[in-house]
């Protein structure tokens, strides 16, 4: 008798932890969407460190091998469509470009690194300003460093994960194009980047995998990035 009122009593206590964790979700995720949903404007481009806009929000960038979505992912979060220009060719974005969302979060769009064909010079400036952003920007919260989900990991983005280690700036993997990759391949991947992110000081330990196209895991990022704005403002 003791023995199933003590059962009955964890049984409800566990039961009340998880109603208040998934409260404590759906308010962070409301408090994404909202965020989200308020204006976002494009607001300064540049291509030399030294024309870098003075730092004053905090920033969330977007980085990864160029193709891999970072332009699309911008623009499925903001729920516009045509907010970064995406394309299907490789390098299509060559410069940081600067959004403010709602005066409380900055959002930066980079160039992709990894691209074969880009000239050595245009590769030796893109690669240099995005290193030199990422180490050397007090203002930088977190990098959302995107890998496709379709394809393996590549020596770049290892490189660039190591790169972040060592400039101690938190990094947060988001598995992108999930609409074109079979659950169980997901899950494979998903599996392998969890071991990755143990191997790296830096990494942050939640992995979000998302599609641009279905909306898939867009809530729960724009529930992550909030937590890093200006609530002040
Ligand atoms: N199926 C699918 N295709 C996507 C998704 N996101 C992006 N794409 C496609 O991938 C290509 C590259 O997308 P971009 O957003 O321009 O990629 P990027 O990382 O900004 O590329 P760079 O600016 O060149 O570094 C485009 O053809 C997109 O339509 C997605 O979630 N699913
Ligand atoms: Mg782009």
């Amino acid at each position: 008798m003791e023995n199933a009122d003590t059962e009955a009593a964890e049984k409800a206590a566990a039961e009340a932890a998880a109603a208040e964790a998934a409260a404590e979700q759906a308010a962070l995720i409301e408090r994404g969407r909202l965020l989200f949903a308020g204006e976002c404007k494009f607001f300064y481009a540049c291509q030399k460190l030294e024309q870098l806009p003075p730092p004053g929000l905090p920033e969330i960038a977007f980085a990864g091998r160029s193709n891999v979505g970072k332009s699309s992912l911008l623009n499925a979060l903001t729920g516009r469509h045509a907010l970064a220009r995406t394309s299907n060719q490789p390098g299509r974005t060559r410069q940081l470009n600067f959004f403010d969302l709602s005066r409380r979060l900055v959002l930066v769009d980079m160039p992709g690194y990894g691209y074969a064909q880009a000239s050595r010079d245009i590769k030796r400036d893109w690669q240099g300003l995005m290193f030199d952003y990422l180490r050397g920007r007090p203002t930088l919260r977190r990098v959302v460093l995107l890998l496709d989900s379709r394809i393996e990991i590549k020596e770049s983005d290892t490189a660039v994960m190591e790169l972040l280690d060592r400039a101690a700036v938190i990094y947060q993997i988001v598995l992108t194009k999930t609409d074109g990759t079979k659950p169980s391949a997901l899950a494979r991947k998903i599996e392998e980047v969890q071991g990755l992110i143990r191997k790296h000081a830096a990494a942050y330990p939640t992995i979000l995998a998302t599609s641009s196209e279905t909306g898939d895991g867009m809530p729960e990022l724009r529930a992550e990035l909030a937590t890093q704005a200006d609530w002040d403002n």
